[in-house]
């Protein structure tokens, strides 16, 4: 099996991908088409041209976050995000993924309130005919109001009491220079008392002072860890406290090339994290704008790294042990197991 075959086929679980950010432009296509037979959209494709980035440019991380707006004009009304999540469920599904935790970011907008938005999510994942198992984490934007993370903190609990299965986490996230780590931890603890699990974006620009009280807080997981260790903007400290917490980092290779926070492809810090032992998951973070796949970012992984299919495969199976529904973890492992031993990895 070649390479890219071969990263096609392992089955992969999608730890890190922002529902808004996935957004595929054929899925951005037909989400036009929807609003325009509603009569609620007058965008030119040139429009949607500026989403995504051509293979191989970059930009700096803060020009990163105005274009989420082209995708939220696209999903602002239930049915129209409604489509997108089945969309970019089925596109996940056929790239060989058969876990994701999608995570989104409930917006109140003129059609939709915070709890039509998960709503509009919920059904879909409830729905959800393909074989790849989903779920939902909710995002906090590092740019909200008080009020607004109370709202969206307080309908994260709701959900997940409602639907455990469905609604697994609590993430923060949004531009990593805007607000405090501080100032969420009173939401994010009671979240977490609630039952949710949580992961934050963590050192994606540098800032050790909050990367050391993020994994003081001691989060199930963490994506990025770009600015951690000393090679990267990182320190000696902040490097040893992860190496101790052993907390799973989802690791987004394109992304943080594509933003600039690593120069290249070969300095990323997976070298280092997977070196060090510590518990890494490959993903995607925002497959529509960094025009990348899972299995894309699996072939990226192993031809910049030197991993082998055997070492790849692994990676992919021990992710299993870091996905928030406890319950699905076994599935899962074996269903990657059965594919190793199938092709004698
Ligand atoms: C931090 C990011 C991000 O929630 O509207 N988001 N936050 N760092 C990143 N690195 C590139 N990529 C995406 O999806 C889009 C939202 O996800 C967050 C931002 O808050 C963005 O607005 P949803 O579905």
């Amino acid at each position: 099996m070649d390479l890219v075959t071969f990263c096609h086929e392992v089955p992969k679980v999608e730890l890190h991908a922002h529902l808004n950010g996935s957004l595929s432009r054929s899925t951005m296509l037909q989400l036009q088409r929807c609003l325009a037979d509603l009569g609620m959209t007058d965008k030119s494709n040139a429009f949607l041209d500026e989403f995504q980035m051509s293979s191989g440019d970059s930009i700096n991380l803060s020009e990163v976050f105005p274009l989420f707006v082209i995708a939220h004009e696209l999903t602002s009304i239930p049915q129209t995000l409604a489509m997108a999540t089945a969309l970019t469920l089925q596109e996940f599904e056929d790239d060989g993924c058969c876990y994701i935790e999608l995570r989104s970011t409930p917006k109140e907008t003129l059609h939709m309130s915070y709890k039509q938005y998960i709503e509009a999510i919920i059904q879909t994942l409830k729905n959800n005919t393909a074989s790849i198992i989903a779920c939902l984490i909710i995002s906090i934007n590092r740019s909200s109001q008080q009020q607004e993370i109370e709202i969206i903190t307080d309908l994260a609990i709701e959900y997940h009491k409602k639907y455990p299965d469905l609604v697994v986490g609590i993430e923060l996230s949004g531009n990593p220079a805007v607000g405090k780590f501080q100032y969420f931890v009173p939401v994010l603890t009671k979240a977490r008392e609630a039952g949710l699990k949580i992961t934050l974006h963590c050192g994606e620009i540098c800032n050790p002072q909050e990367v050391i009280e993020m994994l003081k807080f001691k989060p199930e997981r963490i994506g990025h860890a770009v600015c951690i260790h000393p090679l990267y903007g990182g320190n000696d400290e902040i490097w040893q406290l992860l190496c101790k917490s052993q907390i799973p980092v989802e690791v987004c290779l394109t992304s943080n090339v594509s933003t600039k926070s690593t120069p290249d492809y070969s300095s990323h810090h997976f070298k280092e994290l997977y070196n060090a032992n510590i518990p890494i998951s490959i993903c995607t973070d925002d497959k529509g704008v960094f025009a990348t796949s899972l299995s894309q970012e699996y072939r990226i992984c192993a031809e910049t790294f030197g991993i082998d299919p055997s070492k790849l495969a692994r990676i992919s199976l021990r992710s299993c042990d870091y996905i928030f529904s406890e319950d699905k973890r076994k599935t899962l492992s074996d269903k990657i197991l059965n594919f190793i031993n199938k092709n004698g990895l």
